[in-house]
């Protein structure tokens, strides 16, 4: 099957890209296109060219499967200029997405059109790449640089009607996108063409543009380094001839996919499609998911009914008395008006989504609900109280999980009849915002509860992780053993504030210091005294002796560190080097690059213990545990990848 095909509608020829799943641009597509452009020249019965694809999107870019190989003829930036100089115009017909190298060939073909749902964008930063057929270049000559800057630096796409009012298309259309394109193509040969694209003028903006976007892009970036050079290749599409500039892309381009971050990037791209869709589920149907209840309106729960709210799903939310149940309520109608504040949501959206929440602490309204998720206090008494009373209120086919975060999951399972339809789902705080999903089978649970649970995944455009059954499940595991791992650099000597200064510039948001501030060193605390009281010998941690002082962290004016009222900035704490001092042995000089290589080395051991546990299926997984539940940054690929690359750099 020929991956382009050519017909004709009277002096209009139809070129039909058709390479499943996303019409990538294979080496087959790419030659294909140029011997379309060669036939169509040849043509004289032809005068213009309606470029379409087949299946649910224009090209979707370089095939990603080809980065690690030699790039190949024809070369990308190569068909692009050959599109543009073809004898007749070329018109992009598009819909789904037209993303980086396919939206680099329709700033080819002299017009663009789409389909009013279509987007448009240049993902390539995300990556650790720039575009490298023109994007860079020939963006600004349509939309303008600062637009351009937006859209390279960013990777985002657009939607049809911001492109065209940006003058990245020239036409959004309903319907029937081929006829509209083919009467668009028409309609155009009856006056002068405009330029082509690589011919059209740009207007370069002065330093101050440039050094006010290097600062933003920069702060964006966190680290990476694509963004960076993609402005600097923007800067050169403004200030020099295109040919220079052109030249200026392809080398960095060329540069950038051979890099560490690049190698990273592709990794986690490829990891955050194979989670979603383990082999064992692919023929199992869901539990089709159109009522969901939530018990429990405290942190977790009115995160999770916000998510669900999000997703479109009606809610119900339970809780256990009136008083509780208006706590409830305003925590979830707090989570929307912050949106509304930050200007994702207008108001009347945000009252939608409160509307489709009934709020109750009667169970028998979960009597239609497909799926209830628990998130009630974290004592097993309790948990096993609310799904006796599920076990009776719902459908006996209804998925029943809970969210618990360290209590073992079959000890509610196995009270409760049915268990092949209970699972955990393990959500990260805030859960309407990470995009982690643990979830945790218990031996019961069936193959239709599990797929339930990644179509739940989906439907919350979460990243899915099936994890198997220990303390912390895979994140909080790992973070327990991060955690020791500081501890101990903090008793050999080495200063609190260099630790936490070591990760966040490894790219880590904050350290694990400053992390268990904020969060509360409380939460663990307790956890580790529930264990004691269970008779299980845990260790006393240096976080114990703190919390045991009453330094819980920010929110009881100091924890590893000491705040001032009103300012969240850490400050070393005298009281915590008097406190530790029995414990700590001198001070410990130990470099930046060395401690994050360490700590990285200690959470990927931990990881590969969870592998040989066969508690994680593979190590992509536990990278996107790590990237998408506690901000390890995404270019370094995850502690498992950034491990085993670290022989290179850290
Ligand atoms: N190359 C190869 N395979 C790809 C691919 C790509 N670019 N994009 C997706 N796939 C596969 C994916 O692995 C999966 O395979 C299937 O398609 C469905 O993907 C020169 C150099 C297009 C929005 O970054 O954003 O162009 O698991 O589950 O949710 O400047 O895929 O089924 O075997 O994501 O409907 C720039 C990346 C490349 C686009 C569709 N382009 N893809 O989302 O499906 S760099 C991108 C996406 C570039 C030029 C540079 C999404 C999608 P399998 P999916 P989806
Ligand atoms: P929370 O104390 O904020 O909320 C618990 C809620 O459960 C309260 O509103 C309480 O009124 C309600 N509740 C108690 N008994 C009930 C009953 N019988 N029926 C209905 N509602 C009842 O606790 P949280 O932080 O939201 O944690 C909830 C669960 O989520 C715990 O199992 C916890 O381990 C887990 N979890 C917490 C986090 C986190 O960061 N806080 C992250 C992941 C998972």
């Amino acid at each position: 099957m020929s991956v382009v095909s050519i017909d004709h509608q009277g002096d209009i020829a139809i070129v039909t890209v058709d390479n499943p799943p996303v019409n990538a641009l294979s080496k087959a597509l790419r030659q294909g296109l140029w011997d379309a452009v060669e036939t169509l020249d040849a043509d004289p019965s032809v005068r213009a060219a309606v470029l379409i694809c087949a299946g649910r999107t224009f090209i979707a870019g370089a095939d990603v499967t080809e980065f690690g190989k030699p790039p190949q003829e024809p070369h990308l930036p190569d068909l692009v200029d050959r599109i543009e100089g073809a004898e007749k115009p070329w018109i992009a017909a598009i819909h789904g997405s037209a993303l980086g190298g396919g939206f680099e060939v329709a700033m080819g073909c002299r017009f663009r059109v789409a389909l009013d749902s279509a987007s448009v964008g240049l993902p390539e930063v995300s990556l650790g790449i720039v575009p490298g057929a023109s994007g860079t270049v020939r963006t600004p000559r349509l939309a303008g640089v600062e637009a351009a800057v937006d859209l390279v630096t960013s990777g985002k796409p657009v939607r049809a009607a911001k492109a065209l009012s940006l003058g990245l298309i020239d036409a959004v259309f309903a319907g029937d996108l081929q006829a509209s394109a083919v009467a668009f193509a028409r309609d155009a040969l009856t006056r002068d063409l405009p330029p082509p694209v690589s011919e059209r003028p740009v207007t370069a903006p002065d330093d101050a543009f440039w050094d006010d976007r290097r600062k933003t892009v920069a702060k964006a970036a966190k680290g990476a380094d694509a963004p960076l050079r993609a402005l600097d290749c923007l800067r050169k599409a403004a200030e020099a001839p295109f040919a220079e500039a052109m030249a200026h892309e392809r080398q960095t381009f060329l540069e950038l996919r051979g890099s560490d971050q690049a190698a990273a990037l592709r990794h986690v791209f490829f990891a955050e499609r194979a989670a979603p869709r383990p082999p064992h589920l692919r023929d199992v149907d869901p539990l089709p998911l159109r009522r969901v209840g939530v018990i429990g309106g405290g942190t977790m729960g009115a995160g999770i009914a916000a998510a669900l709210r999000d997703a479109g799903l009606p809610v119900v939310l339970v809780e256990r008395d009136s008083e509780a149940l208006a706590r409830g309520t305003a925590n979830l109608r707090a989570i929307f008006e912050g949106a509304v504040k930050r200007g994702k949501l207008s108001d009347a959206q945000a009252e939608a989504r409160m509307a489709g929440v009934t709020a109750t602490t009667d169970y028998a309204a979960l009597a239609d609900a497909d799926l209830v998720i628990e998130a009630v206090f974290e004592e097993i008494a309790v948990k096993r109280a609310v799904f006796d009373q599920l076990a009776t209120a719902c459908r006996l086919d209804a998925v029943l999980a809970t969210n618990t975060s360290y209590l073992d999951p079959r000890l509610i399972a196995d009270g409760l009849p049915n268990p092949d339809r209970f699972l955990g789902l393990h959500f990260f705080s805030p859960a309407n915002v990470m995009r982690l999903l643990e979830i945790v089978p218990v031996p019961q649970t069936s193959d239709r509860t599990l797929a339930t649970g990644f179509a739940l995944a989906r439907a919350l455009n979460k990243i899915p992780v099936q994890s198997g059954i220990c303390e912390g499940f895979i994140g909080n595991r790992i973070l327990k053993r991060y955690r020791a791992g500081a501890e101990a650099l903090v008793r050999q000597g080495v200063p609190i504030a260099e630790i936490d200064a070591a990760m966040r510039a490894y790219g880590l948001a904050m350290g694990p210091f400053e992390a268990q501030d904020l969060g509360g060193l409380d939460i663990a605390f307790l956890q580790r005294e529930g264990a004691r009281a269970l008779g299980q010998d845990v260790p006393e941690t240096l976080g114990d002796i703190l919390v045991r002082a009453g330094r819980k962290g920010q929110k009881t004016g100091g924890g590893w560190y000491d705040y001032t009222p009103g300012d969240r900035r850490p400050q070393p704490s005298p009281m915590v080097a008097a406190l530790l001092a029995g414990r700590i042995a001198g001070t410990a000089a130990m470099d930046r690059d060395a401690i994050a290589r360490h700590l990285v080395g200690e959470m990927a051991a931990e990881g590969q213990a969870i592998l040989d546990e066969g508690i994680a299926a593979r190590a992509s997984d536990i990278d996107l545990v790590e990237i998408h539940g506690y901000g390890f940054p995404r270019w370094r690929g995850g502690p498992m990848f950034a491990s085993a690359a670290g022989t290179r750099t850290v």
